[in-house]
């Protein structure tokens, strides 16, 4: 199976590609413009509205299956054409996740390393979050610790009610003794970080929403070590490897023919995240 393939002409320099490879970390890059934004914007308030306000935290994850205008955002050439740039030509979308803090809410991110978390064991993988509203440093923008992809950092779960992560995931060192980098972004603008590399972001101060929505994309040849089934999108080249199964293009927004796919997607990705936690009753 292919997919569309690159456009002319390079859209990081090589220095930039150099700072990604060395740092783990590059930001901010424009990507959308101001009438873009606008409707994504309206298109996700929109769905929260439908779904009673909030997206909660089904819809929370994966909703290219679903949305055929983040399916779009997903495909966005010039953002493939940078993803390409740092991590090569196929490439399957692992997932999508929508990361709101209220105006003036404590919402937070633990620091963290997805690729803990994962199961996937491709390192090469690349985040990117794609700003829907202002991420000042008073809204809560992500920092990262340069260099952190190297080495892998213990992790303990909290569970703490405003930690946005599944299990209040949390590094077992102090960050702000390891040199952290704020990457603001406006409206638009969007950051690359490695999936090893230590990221978190603090409450939102500001009275706006900020909204950001990340993609997770990684060569054709990862591969899944947590579960025997998982999704990804192919948005790029060709997959020659076959280990996971392609997600459907929804057609309309909540796709009756996606929806099945979604919820089994849904349900590998629970069963991923939770993979090492202790049983309980
Ligand atoms: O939205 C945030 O502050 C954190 C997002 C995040 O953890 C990620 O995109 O990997």
């Amino acid at each position: 199976m292919q997919e569309a393939s690159a456009s002319m002409g390079r859209v990081l320099t090589e220095d930039q590609v150099d700072d990604y490879l060395r740092d783990g970390w590059l930001s901010p890059f424009d990507l959308l413009t101001a009438d873009e934004v606008a409707a994504a914007r309206l298109a996700l308030e929109d769905f929260e509205a439908s779904c009673g306000g909030d997206l909660g935290p089904v819809y929370r994850s994966g909703s290219h299956m679903l949305l055929p205008w983040v399916d779009d955002l997903m495909r966005h050439p010039r953002l493939l054409d940078a993803v390409e740039e740092l991590i090569g030509p196929d490439l399957l979308c692992w997932n999508s996740i929508f990361w709101i803090k209220e105006a003036n809410s404590a919402s937070y991110v633990g620091w963290h390393q997805d690729y803990e978390y994962w199961g996937l064991d491709d390192d090469r993988l690349v985040s990117v979050w794609i700003a829907l509203s202002s991420a000042s440093v008073e809204a809560g923008c992500m920092s990262v610790i340069p260099g952190s992809q190297r080495h892998s950092i213990s992790h303990r779960d909290t569970y703490a009610a405003n930690n946005l992560l599944s299990r209040g995931q949390e590094l077992e060192i102090d960050p702000s003794e390891h040199d952290p980098v704020s990457m603001p972004l406006s409206p638009g603008q969007v950051s690359f970080h490695n999936v090893r590399t230590a990221h978190g972001s603090g409450p939102n101060t500001t009275d706006d929403r900020r909204i950001g929505l990340s993609m997770h994309f990684m060569p054709t040849s990862a591969r899944q070590t947590k579960v025997d089934w998982d999704a990804a999108a192919l948005v790029r080249g060709i997959d020659d490897h076959g280990n996971f199964a392609h997600c459907p293009r929804p057609k309309i927004d909540m796709d009756r023919d996606t929806l099945p796919f979604f919820k089994k997607a849904a349900e590998a990705m629970r069963e991923i995240i939770y993979a090492d936690t202790p049983a309980t009753e």
